[in-house]
Protein backbone atom coordinates (compact mmCIF):
# COMPACT_ATOMS: atom_id res chain seq x y z
CA UNK A 1 0.00 0.00 0.00
CA UNK A 2 1.67 3.25 -0.82
CA UNK A 3 0.78 6.43 1.05
CA UNK A 4 -1.79 7.66 -1.81
CA UNK A 5 -4.29 4.81 -0.40
CA UNK A 6 -4.67 5.77 3.34
CA UNK A 7 -7.55 7.55 4.71
CA UNK A 8 -6.60 10.82 6.33
CA UNK A 9 -6.16 10.62 9.51
CA UNK A 10 -8.43 13.48 9.81
CA UNK A 11 -10.74 11.53 8.15
CA UNK A 12 -10.83 8.50 10.32
CA UNK A 13 -11.23 11.03 13.10
CA UNK A 14 -14.56 12.40 11.40
CA UNK A 15 -15.94 8.83 10.94
CA UNK A 16 -15.08 8.18 14.41
CA UNK A 17 -16.80 10.67 15.92
CA UNK A 18 -19.83 10.60 13.86
CA UNK A 19 -20.59 6.63 14.65
CA UNK A 20 -19.79 7.74 18.75
CA UNK A 21 -22.51 10.46 18.19
CA UNK A 22 -24.87 7.62 16.92
CA UNK A 23 -24.02 5.20 19.60
CA UNK A 24 -24.50 8.19 22.55
CA UNK A 25 -27.55 8.70 20.87
CA UNK A 26 -29.34 5.29 21.07
CA UNK A 27 -27.83 4.87 24.41
CA UNK A 28 -28.97 7.45 25.80
CA UNK A 29 -32.18 9.31 24.61
CA UNK A 30 -31.61 12.63 26.57
CA UNK A 31 -28.59 13.31 24.72
CA UNK A 32 -30.84 12.95 21.09
CA UNK A 33 -33.16 15.51 23.04
CA UNK A 34 -30.27 17.92 24.02
CA UNK A 35 -28.59 17.71 20.37
CA UNK A 36 -32.10 18.92 18.98
CA UNK A 37 -32.75 21.72 21.00
CA UNK A 38 -29.32 22.69 19.91
CA UNK A 39 -29.99 22.80 16.54
CA UNK A 40 -33.07 24.77 16.93
CA UNK A 41 -31.34 27.53 19.20
CA UNK A 42 -28.28 27.56 16.57
CA UNK A 43 -30.95 27.79 14.09
CA UNK A 44 -32.82 31.08 15.70
CA UNK A 45 -29.51 32.74 16.32
CA UNK A 46 -28.50 32.13 12.99
CA UNK A 47 -31.68 33.75 11.64
CA UNK A 48 -31.39 36.40 14.20
CA UNK A 49 -27.75 37.42 13.44
CA UNK A 50 -27.28 37.65 10.04
CA UNK A 51 -23.98 39.13 10.17
CA UNK A 52 -22.51 36.49 12.80
CA UNK A 53 -24.14 33.74 10.05
CA UNK A 54 -22.14 35.79 7.22
CA UNK A 55 -18.90 35.63 9.42
CA UNK A 56 -19.38 31.98 10.33
CA UNK A 57 -20.08 30.69 6.96
CA UNK A 58 -16.71 32.68 5.91
CA UNK A 59 -14.64 30.78 8.89
CA UNK A 60 -16.09 27.87 9.76
CA UNK A 61 -18.08 24.72 8.52
CA UNK A 62 -22.00 26.23 8.90
CA UNK A 63 -22.93 22.92 7.41
CA UNK A 64 -21.41 21.17 10.64
CA UNK A 65 -22.29 23.44 13.18
CA UNK A 66 -24.21 21.06 15.33
CA UNK A 67 -21.26 18.08 15.37
CA UNK A 68 -19.83 17.47 18.38
CA UNK A 69 -16.82 19.38 19.73
CA UNK A 70 -15.52 16.78 22.58
CA UNK A 71 -16.33 13.79 24.77
CA UNK A 72 -14.83 12.51 27.78
CA UNK A 73 -13.58 9.43 29.15
CA UNK A 74 -11.65 8.07 32.36
CA UNK A 75 -9.28 5.59 32.47
CA UNK A 76 -8.25 3.04 35.00
CA UNK A 77 -3.96 2.40 34.59
CA UNK A 78 -0.93 3.97 32.60
CA UNK A 79 -0.95 0.83 29.85
CA UNK A 80 -4.63 1.74 29.00
CA UNK A 81 -3.48 5.24 28.77
CA UNK A 82 -0.39 4.55 26.40
CA UNK A 83 -2.62 2.54 24.66
CA UNK A 84 -5.52 5.16 24.45
CA UNK A 85 -2.32 7.71 22.63
CA UNK A 86 -1.29 5.71 19.71
CA UNK A 87 -5.23 4.95 18.79
CA UNK A 88 -5.50 8.96 18.85
CA UNK A 89 -2.97 9.36 17.35
CA UNK A 90 -3.88 7.10 14.18
CA UNK A 91 -6.89 9.60 14.12
CA UNK A 92 -4.59 12.73 14.04
CA UNK A 93 -5.47 13.25 18.01
CA UNK A 94 -2.47 14.66 19.87
CA UNK A 95 -2.33 15.10 23.88
CA UNK A 96 -2.31 18.65 24.65
CA UNK A 97 -2.17 20.52 28.20
CA UNK A 98 -2.16 18.92 31.70
CA UNK A 99 -4.89 19.82 34.20
CA UNK A 100 -4.85 18.50 37.54
CA UNK A 101 -8.05 18.06 39.36
CA UNK A 102 -7.30 16.74 42.48
CA UNK A 103 -7.06 20.28 43.45
CA UNK A 104 -10.68 20.51 42.87
CA UNK A 105 -11.80 17.21 44.64
CA UNK A 106 -11.64 14.80 41.97
CA UNK A 107 -8.66 12.12 41.87
CA UNK A 108 -7.73 12.31 38.39
CA UNK A 109 -5.49 13.93 36.51
CA UNK A 110 -6.00 14.72 32.77
CA UNK A 111 -4.92 15.81 29.03
CA UNK A 112 -7.29 16.65 25.68
CA UNK A 113 -6.47 14.64 23.16
CA UNK A 114 -7.17 17.00 19.99
CA UNK A 115 -6.45 17.80 16.75
CA UNK A 116 -3.95 20.11 16.11
CA UNK A 117 -3.98 23.03 13.47
CA UNK A 118 -6.22 24.92 11.48
CA UNK A 119 -7.40 22.93 8.55
CA UNK A 120 -7.36 19.50 11.12
CA UNK A 121 -9.79 21.22 13.28
CA UNK A 122 -11.82 22.33 10.48
CA UNK A 123 -12.29 19.13 8.94
CA UNK A 124 -13.14 17.41 12.63
CA UNK A 125 -12.83 19.52 15.45
CA UNK A 126 -13.31 15.99 18.00
CA UNK A 127 -11.86 15.95 20.60
CA UNK A 128 -11.44 13.86 23.89
CA UNK A 129 -10.37 15.16 27.91
CA UNK A 130 -9.49 11.85 29.03
CA UNK A 131 -8.65 11.69 32.51
CA UNK A 132 -6.50 8.70 34.19
CA UNK A 133 -7.25 7.90 37.48
CA UNK A 134 -5.23 8.49 40.65
CA UNK A 135 -4.85 5.40 43.37
CA UNK A 136 -2.32 7.17 44.50
CA UNK A 137 -4.54 9.74 46.23
CA UNK A 138 -6.87 6.92 47.95
CA UNK A 139 -5.61 6.66 51.50
CA UNK A 140 -7.24 3.25 52.27
CA UNK A 141 -4.33 1.25 51.10
CA UNK A 142 -6.47 -2.15 50.79
CA UNK A 143 -8.79 -1.07 48.43
CA UNK A 144 -5.98 0.58 46.43
CA UNK A 145 -4.79 -3.02 46.18
CA UNK A 146 -8.29 -4.33 45.59
CA UNK A 147 -8.71 -1.99 42.56
CA UNK A 148 -5.44 -2.21 41.31
CA UNK A 149 -5.79 -5.57 40.70
CA UNK A 150 -9.41 -5.53 38.69
CA UNK A 151 -7.87 -2.59 36.57
CA UNK A 152 -5.01 -4.92 35.78
CA UNK A 153 -7.37 -8.05 34.57
CA UNK A 154 -9.65 -6.36 32.66
CA UNK A 155 -8.86 -5.52 28.62
CA UNK A 156 -10.28 -2.21 27.50
CA UNK A 157 -9.39 -2.75 23.93
CA UNK A 158 -10.09 -5.56 21.10
CA UNK A 159 -7.05 -7.32 20.06
CA UNK A 160 -7.79 -6.22 16.37
CA UNK A 161 -7.96 -2.65 17.54
CA UNK A 162 -4.26 -3.31 18.73
CA UNK A 163 -3.11 -4.92 15.64
CA UNK A 164 -4.41 -1.82 13.55
CA UNK A 165 -2.75 0.76 15.38
CA UNK A 166 0.18 -1.48 15.10
CA UNK A 167 -0.29 -1.73 11.75
CA UNK A 168 -1.11 2.11 11.12
CA UNK A 169 2.31 2.80 13.32
CA UNK A 170 4.25 0.52 10.92
CA UNK A 171 3.11 1.46 7.40
CA UNK A 172 2.29 5.06 8.56
CA UNK A 173 -1.69 4.90 8.10
CA UNK A 174 -4.83 2.83 7.41
CA UNK A 175 -6.61 2.41 4.40
CA UNK A 176 -10.34 2.37 3.48
CA UNK A 177 -11.30 -1.28 4.73
CA UNK A 178 -8.64 -1.48 7.71
CA UNK A 179 -9.59 2.37 8.67
CA UNK A 180 -13.64 1.06 8.65
CA UNK A 181 -12.47 -1.86 10.74
CA UNK A 182 -10.88 0.39 13.12
CA UNK A 183 -13.56 2.82 13.25
CA UNK A 184 -15.62 -0.36 14.59
CA UNK A 185 -13.41 -1.67 16.92
CA UNK A 186 -12.47 1.22 19.01
CA UNK A 187 -15.85 2.36 19.11
CA UNK A 188 -16.10 -0.78 21.50
CA UNK A 189 -13.82 0.21 23.75
CA UNK A 190 -16.47 3.42 24.32
CA UNK A 191 -19.48 1.48 24.90
CA UNK A 192 -21.32 1.62 27.75
CA UNK A 193 -21.47 -2.34 30.02
CA UNK A 194 -24.61 -2.63 31.91
CA UNK A 195 -22.88 -5.73 33.78
CA UNK A 196 -20.17 -4.63 35.93
CA UNK A 197 -16.87 -6.50 36.77
CA UNK A 198 -17.83 -6.40 40.50
CA UNK A 199 -19.86 -7.52 43.07
CA UNK A 200 -22.20 -5.01 45.02
CA UNK A 201 -19.86 -4.82 47.97
CA UNK A 202 -17.04 -4.16 46.05
CA UNK A 203 -18.98 -1.58 44.08
CA UNK A 204 -20.19 0.24 47.30
CA UNK A 205 -16.87 0.59 48.60
CA UNK A 206 -15.22 1.99 45.54
CA UNK A 207 -18.28 4.25 45.65
CA UNK A 208 -17.70 5.30 49.45
CA UNK A 209 -13.85 6.25 48.54
CA UNK A 210 -14.91 8.41 45.60
CA UNK A 211 -18.14 7.82 43.07
CA UNK A 212 -15.23 8.85 40.30
CA UNK A 213 -13.16 5.53 41.80
CA UNK A 214 -16.67 3.33 41.03
CA UNK A 215 -17.19 4.47 37.72
CA UNK A 216 -13.87 3.85 36.61
CA UNK A 217 -13.20 0.40 38.22
CA UNK A 218 -16.57 -1.02 38.26
CA UNK A 219 -16.40 -1.79 34.77
CA UNK A 220 -15.10 -3.83 31.45
CA UNK A 221 -14.16 -0.32 29.36
CA UNK A 222 -14.17 3.38 29.59
CA UNK A 223 -17.71 3.92 28.74
CA UNK A 224 -17.75 7.85 26.96
CA UNK A 225 -19.65 9.45 29.69
CA UNK A 226 -20.23 12.65 27.82
CA UNK A 227 -20.46 14.19 24.28
CA UNK A 228 -20.60 18.09 23.84
CA UNK A 229 -21.85 19.58 20.93
CA UNK A 230 -21.53 23.41 20.26
CA UNK A 231 -24.16 25.87 20.74
CA UNK A 232 -24.33 29.49 19.56
CA UNK A 233 -26.40 31.34 22.38
CA UNK A 234 -25.70 28.45 25.75
CA UNK A 235 -27.65 30.63 28.00
CA UNK A 236 -30.74 29.83 25.87
CA UNK A 237 -29.84 26.46 25.61
CA UNK A 238 -29.43 26.34 29.79
CA UNK A 239 -32.90 28.17 29.93
CA UNK A 240 -34.62 25.89 28.18
CA UNK A 241 -33.06 22.80 28.92
CA UNK A 242 -36.36 21.94 32.39
CA UNK A 243 -39.00 22.31 29.54
CA UNK A 244 -37.52 19.64 27.37
CA UNK A 245 -37.89 17.24 30.33
CA UNK A 246 -33.74 17.46 31.12
CA UNK A 247 -32.23 19.23 34.21
CA UNK A 248 -29.04 21.61 33.56
CA UNK A 249 -26.38 21.73 36.07
CA UNK A 250 -26.57 24.67 38.63
CA UNK A 251 -24.21 27.26 37.09
CA UNK A 252 -22.86 27.53 33.45
CA UNK A 253 -19.45 27.26 34.16
CA UNK A 254 -16.70 29.68 32.95
CA UNK A 255 -16.84 33.33 32.42
CA UNK A 256 -20.25 35.90 32.41
CA UNK A 257 -21.69 36.51 28.82
CA UNK A 258 -19.90 38.66 27.63
CA UNK A 259 -19.55 40.85 23.75
CA UNK A 260 -16.12 39.03 23.53
CA UNK A 261 -16.19 35.96 24.55
CA UNK A 262 -13.13 34.64 26.29
CA UNK A 263 -11.94 30.97 26.95
CA UNK A 264 -14.67 28.47 27.46
CA UNK A 265 -18.20 28.70 28.75
CA UNK A 266 -19.91 24.87 29.41
CA UNK A 267 -23.21 23.52 30.86
CA UNK A 268 -24.40 20.06 31.00
CA UNK A 269 -27.62 18.11 31.55
CA UNK A 270 -27.29 16.04 34.94
CA UNK A 271 -26.38 12.51 34.88
CA UNK A 272 -28.97 9.48 34.38
CA UNK A 273 -28.92 6.92 37.34
CA UNK A 274 -29.05 3.38 34.64
CA UNK A 275 -29.70 -0.11 35.85
CA UNK A 276 -26.38 -2.35 36.13
CA UNK A 277 -26.06 -5.76 37.04
CA UNK A 278 -23.38 -6.35 39.33
CA UNK A 279 -21.81 -9.84 40.02
CA UNK A 280 -23.87 -11.74 42.79
CA UNK A 281 -22.41 -13.84 45.62
CA UNK A 282 -24.37 -17.19 43.86
CA UNK A 283 -22.46 -16.55 40.09
CA UNK A 284 -25.70 -14.67 38.83
CA UNK A 285 -26.04 -11.01 38.52
CA UNK A 286 -27.22 -9.19 41.30
CA UNK A 287 -29.47 -5.69 40.31
CA UNK A 288 -28.31 -2.17 40.79
CA UNK A 289 -27.76 1.14 39.32
CA UNK A 290 -25.11 3.65 38.74
CA UNK A 291 -24.94 7.01 37.79
CA UNK A 292 -22.48 8.19 34.76
CA UNK A 293 -23.75 9.29 31.64
CA UNK A 294 -24.57 12.48 30.91
CA UNK A 295 -24.59 15.77 27.71
CA UNK A 296 -23.18 18.86 27.83
CA UNK A 297 -22.43 21.96 25.83
CA UNK A 298 -20.00 24.38 24.82
CA UNK A 299 -19.40 27.83 23.36
CA UNK A 300 -16.06 29.15 22.70
CA UNK A 301 -14.11 32.67 22.84
CA UNK A 302 -10.60 33.71 22.71
CA UNK A 303 -7.54 32.27 23.78
CA UNK A 304 -5.74 34.28 26.49
CA UNK A 305 -2.45 34.64 27.17
CA UNK A 306 -0.79 34.04 30.37
CA UNK A 307 -1.54 37.35 31.61
CA UNK A 308 -5.20 37.21 30.00
CA UNK A 309 -5.47 33.40 31.92
CA UNK A 310 -3.81 34.85 35.37
CA UNK A 311 -6.67 38.00 35.60
CA UNK A 312 -9.30 35.41 34.43
CA UNK A 313 -7.81 33.26 37.34
CA UNK A 314 -7.91 35.68 39.92
CA UNK A 315 -11.46 37.61 38.92
CA UNK A 316 -12.97 33.87 38.69
CA UNK A 317 -11.84 33.27 42.45
CA UNK A 318 -13.00 36.23 43.37
CA UNK A 319 -16.52 35.78 42.03
CA UNK A 320 -16.58 32.11 43.62
CA UNK A 321 -15.28 33.71 47.03
CA UNK A 322 -18.35 36.38 46.65
CA UNK A 323 -21.18 33.60 46.25
CA UNK A 324 -20.30 29.64 45.62
CA UNK A 325 -22.42 28.38 44.16
CA UNK A 326 -24.94 25.55 45.35
CA UNK A 327 -25.58 22.50 43.49
CA UNK A 328 -29.04 22.86 44.04
CA UNK A 329 -29.06 25.77 42.07
CA UNK A 330 -30.40 27.71 45.08
CA UNK A 331 -28.10 30.63 44.77
CA UNK A 332 -27.54 30.39 40.48
CA UNK A 333 -28.92 34.09 40.34
CA UNK A 334 -26.84 35.65 43.08
CA UNK A 335 -23.78 33.94 41.09
CA UNK A 336 -24.34 35.42 37.81
CA UNK A 337 -25.17 38.52 39.34
CA UNK A 338 -21.69 38.46 41.29
CA UNK A 339 -19.81 37.22 38.21
CA UNK A 340 -20.80 40.07 35.84
CA UNK A 341 -20.06 42.14 38.26
CA UNK A 342 -16.14 41.21 39.21
CA UNK A 343 -15.80 40.35 35.29
CA UNK A 344 -16.28 44.25 34.77
CA UNK A 345 -12.09 44.33 35.77
CA UNK A 346 -12.07 42.01 32.33
CA UNK A 347 -11.74 44.67 28.96
CA UNK A 348 -14.87 43.55 26.16
CA UNK A 349 -13.30 45.37 23.43
CA UNK A 350 -11.07 43.32 21.18
CA UNK A 351 -9.06 45.56 20.42
CA UNK A 352 -8.29 47.15 24.22
CA UNK A 353 -7.94 43.17 24.94
CA UNK A 354 -5.31 43.00 22.03
CA UNK A 355 -3.28 46.06 23.61
CA UNK A 356 -2.97 44.96 27.09
CA UNK A 357 -1.93 41.43 26.12
CA UNK A 358 -4.19 39.33 27.30
CA UNK A 359 -5.83 37.84 24.13
CA UNK A 360 -4.21 35.99 21.53
CA UNK A 361 -4.90 37.26 17.83
CA UNK A 362 -4.02 36.26 14.40
CA UNK A 363 -3.51 39.08 12.24
CA UNK A 364 -3.42 38.98 8.76
CA UNK A 365 -3.19 42.21 5.98
CA UNK A 366 -6.30 43.75 4.59
CA UNK A 367 -7.60 42.55 0.67
CA UNK A 368 -6.30 46.66 -0.69
CA UNK A 369 -4.61 47.55 2.42
CA UNK A 370 -2.01 49.99 0.60
CA UNK A 371 0.79 49.42 2.81
CA UNK A 372 2.63 46.62 3.06
CA UNK A 373 4.83 45.52 6.87
CA UNK A 374 8.16 45.54 6.61
CA UNK A 375 9.13 45.52 10.08
CA UNK A 376 6.97 43.82 12.83
CA UNK A 377 7.67 47.36 14.81
CA UNK A 378 5.39 48.66 12.62
CA UNK A 379 2.43 46.43 13.55
CA UNK A 380 0.30 49.44 15.64
CA UNK A 381 0.68 51.74 12.80
CA UNK A 382 -0.14 49.03 9.93
CA UNK A 383 -3.18 48.32 12.31
CA UNK A 384 -4.14 52.00 12.74
CA UNK A 385 -3.72 52.82 8.78
CA UNK A 386 -6.26 49.94 7.94
CA UNK A 387 -3.31 47.80 5.73
CA UNK A 388 -3.53 45.02 8.84
CA UNK A 389 -6.56 43.69 10.65
CA UNK A 390 -6.40 41.05 13.45
CA UNK A 391 -9.41 38.54 14.47
CA UNK A 392 -9.15 36.86 18.03
CA UNK A 393 -7.71 32.75 17.80
CA UNK A 394 -10.45 30.42 19.43
CA UNK A 395 -9.64 28.81 22.62
CA UNK A 396 -9.31 25.25 21.94
CA UNK A 397 -8.47 23.73 25.01
CA UNK A 398 -10.33 23.34 28.49
CA UNK A 399 -10.47 24.64 32.34
CA UNK A 400 -9.44 22.85 35.13
CA UNK A 401 -11.78 24.63 37.65
CA UNK A 402 -15.20 24.41 34.71
CA UNK A 403 -14.12 20.93 34.28
CA UNK A 404 -14.01 20.25 37.88
CA UNK A 405 -17.50 22.15 38.34
CA UNK A 406 -18.84 19.35 35.15
CA UNK A 407 -17.19 16.07 36.85
CA UNK A 408 -18.83 17.64 40.39
CA UNK A 409 -22.55 18.22 39.53
CA UNK A 410 -22.51 14.79 37.55
CA UNK A 411 -21.27 12.96 40.24
CA UNK A 412 -23.80 13.56 42.74
CA UNK A 413 -23.97 16.77 44.79
CA UNK A 414 -22.73 15.50 48.00
CA UNK A 415 -18.85 14.53 46.17
CA UNK A 416 -16.89 17.25 47.20
CA UNK A 417 -13.77 15.56 49.05
CA UNK A 418 -10.66 17.35 49.64
CA UNK A 419 -7.22 16.02 48.69
CA UNK A 420 -4.14 17.50 48.91
CA UNK A 421 -3.29 19.35 45.94
CA UNK A 422 -0.24 17.65 44.15
CA UNK A 423 0.30 18.20 40.53
CA UNK A 424 2.44 15.33 38.56
CA UNK A 425 2.65 16.12 35.30
CA UNK A 426 6.00 14.04 35.24
CA UNK A 427 4.48 11.50 36.20
CA UNK A 428 1.32 11.28 33.66
CA UNK A 429 3.62 12.14 30.90
CA UNK A 430 5.77 9.22 32.06
CA UNK A 431 2.71 6.99 31.72
CA UNK A 432 1.93 8.78 28.66
CA UNK A 433 4.44 7.75 27.28
CA UNK A 434 5.02 11.39 25.67
CA UNK A 435 4.67 14.70 26.96
CA UNK A 436 1.67 16.95 26.64
CA UNK A 437 1.44 19.67 24.17
CA UNK A 438 2.13 23.30 25.96
CA UNK A 439 -1.41 25.05 25.18
CA UNK A 440 0.03 28.54 25.61
CA UNK A 441 3.03 27.81 23.48
CA UNK A 442 1.15 26.66 20.77
CA UNK A 443 -1.26 29.80 20.64
CA UNK A 444 2.06 32.00 20.66
CA UNK A 445 3.10 30.19 17.82
CA UNK A 446 0.02 30.73 15.89
CA UNK A 447 -0.12 34.40 16.58
CA UNK A 448 3.99 34.90 15.79
CA UNK A 449 3.42 32.91 12.11
CA UNK A 450 0.22 35.37 11.52
CA UNK A 451 2.72 38.62 11.83
CA UNK A 452 5.36 36.84 9.60
CA UNK A 453 2.44 36.76 7.26
CA UNK A 454 2.49 39.95 7.13
CA UNK A 455 5.87 40.87 6.73
CA UNK A 456 6.68 42.31 3.50
CA UNK A 457 7.53 39.49 1.87
CA UNK A 458 4.26 38.34 1.28
CA UNK A 459 2.73 41.28 0.15
CA UNK A 460 2.32 40.02 -3.11
CA UNK A 461 0.21 36.54 -1.98
CA UNK A 462 -2.26 38.90 -0.14
CA UNK A 463 -3.43 41.06 -3.03
CA UNK A 464 -6.30 39.58 -4.72
CA UNK A 465 -6.05 37.36 -7.80
C1 LIG B 1 -14.65 15.14 32.28
C2 LIG B 1 -15.10 16.48 32.73
C3 LIG B 1 -14.33 17.57 31.99
C4 LIG B 1 -15.05 19.36 30.38
O1 LIG B 1 -15.76 19.66 29.39
O2 LIG B 1 -14.48 20.21 31.06
C5 LIG B 1 -14.93 17.93 30.70
C6 LIG B 1 -15.35 13.99 32.95
O3 LIG B 1 -16.40 14.17 33.61
O4 LIG B 1 -14.84 12.86 32.79
O5 LIG B 1 -15.33 17.16 29.89
NI1 LIG C 1 -16.88 18.06 28.72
Amino acid sequence: MTGLDFISPDEIRARFSAAMSMMYRDEVPAYGTLMSLVGHVNEHTLAAQPRLRARLEETDNLARIGEERHGAIRLGTPQELAMMRRIFAVMGMYPVGYYDLSTAGVPVHSTAFRPVGDEALKRNPFRVFTSLLRLDLIADEALRADAQKVLAERKIFTDRAIELVEKAEAEGGLGLDDSADFVGEVLETFRWHDRAIVSIDMYERLHDAHRLIADVVSFRGPHINHLTPRTLDIDEVQALMPAHGITPKAVVEGPPTRKCPILLRQTSFKALEEPVSFIGEDGGWKAGSHTARFGEIEQRGIALTPKGRALYDKLLNEARARVRPAADGSNAAEYEIALGKVFEAFPDDWNAIRQAGLGYFRYSRKAGGHDCLTREQDLEAAILDGSVQFDPVVYEDFLPVSAAGIFQSNLGDDAAQEFVASPNQVMFERDLGAPVLDEFAHYAAIERASIQGCLGRNAMAAEPA
